[in-house]
């Protein structure tokens, strides 16, 4: 079996499924991908034009959660989703919530706030052509607050947005009150989910100083990296 996974290194998505993959202890290569593809080409291959997919054998799969469910159904063992049917609903609302919702955050503290982008727009695009990496400082970033303003995020104030991060962060913080991971006792998708969020938002600047005052989330984050690196 040949399983190619087409990524951007640094995506939390793409992480996510690398984690499946590793967890899941299935060997895969991957496909960096560049943005200048993502702008057109890609969609050949993946008509919704975004990463992560992977090709297993001639079939494609796109979407980190649709991967997580073929992935789930091809290799039961060990599991990722709970059976509990309870469990089952959190873990499929708190990767809801890592996807849909605290994504936006990593995308506005990475790539909005121009001393994190400095640091980041160059990291996206190191596999570009040399024209692309030389316009994606000033463009990515525009692209990204168009983005960013659609959604909602962008029109708030910097200091609304880390607010709002400190409360996401309580509410993960309350959520490992209970337990070493999300949802019981066992790792399980959402703790891919939202770990690789987190991780994201630690690469900000202000994400990493807003995660070093919440010592039971990074404990937890180095228990979801060791059992998944
Ligand atoms: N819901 C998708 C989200 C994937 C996604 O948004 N990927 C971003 C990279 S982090 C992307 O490919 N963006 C390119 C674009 O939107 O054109 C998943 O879970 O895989």
């Amino acid at each position: 079996m040949a399983l190619t996974l087409y990524q951007y290194d640094l995506s939390p998505f793409c992480d996510k499924v690398r984690r499946i993959l590793r967890f899941k202890k299935q060997p895969f290569v991957t496909e960096e991908v560049t943005l200048l593809e993502t702008l057109g080409p890609l969609r050949r291959k993946n008509p919704a034009g975004k990463v992560p997919f992977l090709i297993c054998d001639g079939e494609t799969v796109a979407d980190s959660t649709d991967i997580a469910h073929w992935a789930e159904r091809r290799w039961p063992e060990p599991a990722l989703l709970p059976s509990d049917p309870w469990a089952r609903a959190v873990c499929h609302v708190l990767e809801d919530w890592a996807d849909e919702s605290l994504y936006w955050y990593e995308v506005y503290l990475r790539f909005r706030l121009p001393h994190n982008a400095r640091r980041w727009v160059p990291e996206l695009t190191k596999n570009d052509v040399r024209p692309m990496r030389a316009m994606a400082p000033l463009v990515v970033p525009q692209v990204l607050a168009r983005t960013l303003a659609a959604q909602g995020l962008g029109r708030k104030t910097n200091e609304r947005v880390l607010a709002d991060l400190e409360r996401h962060l309580e509410a993960l913080e309350g959520l490992l009150s209970r337990g070493p991971f999300l949802v019981g006792e066992q790792l399980t998708l959402a703790d891919l989910a939202v770990f690789a969020q987190s991780f994201c938002i630690q690469g900000s600047d202000e994400g990493a100083r807003a995660l070093e005052r919440r010592p039971t989330v990074t404990a937890w984050m180095d228990r979801v990296d060791q059992a998944t690196r």
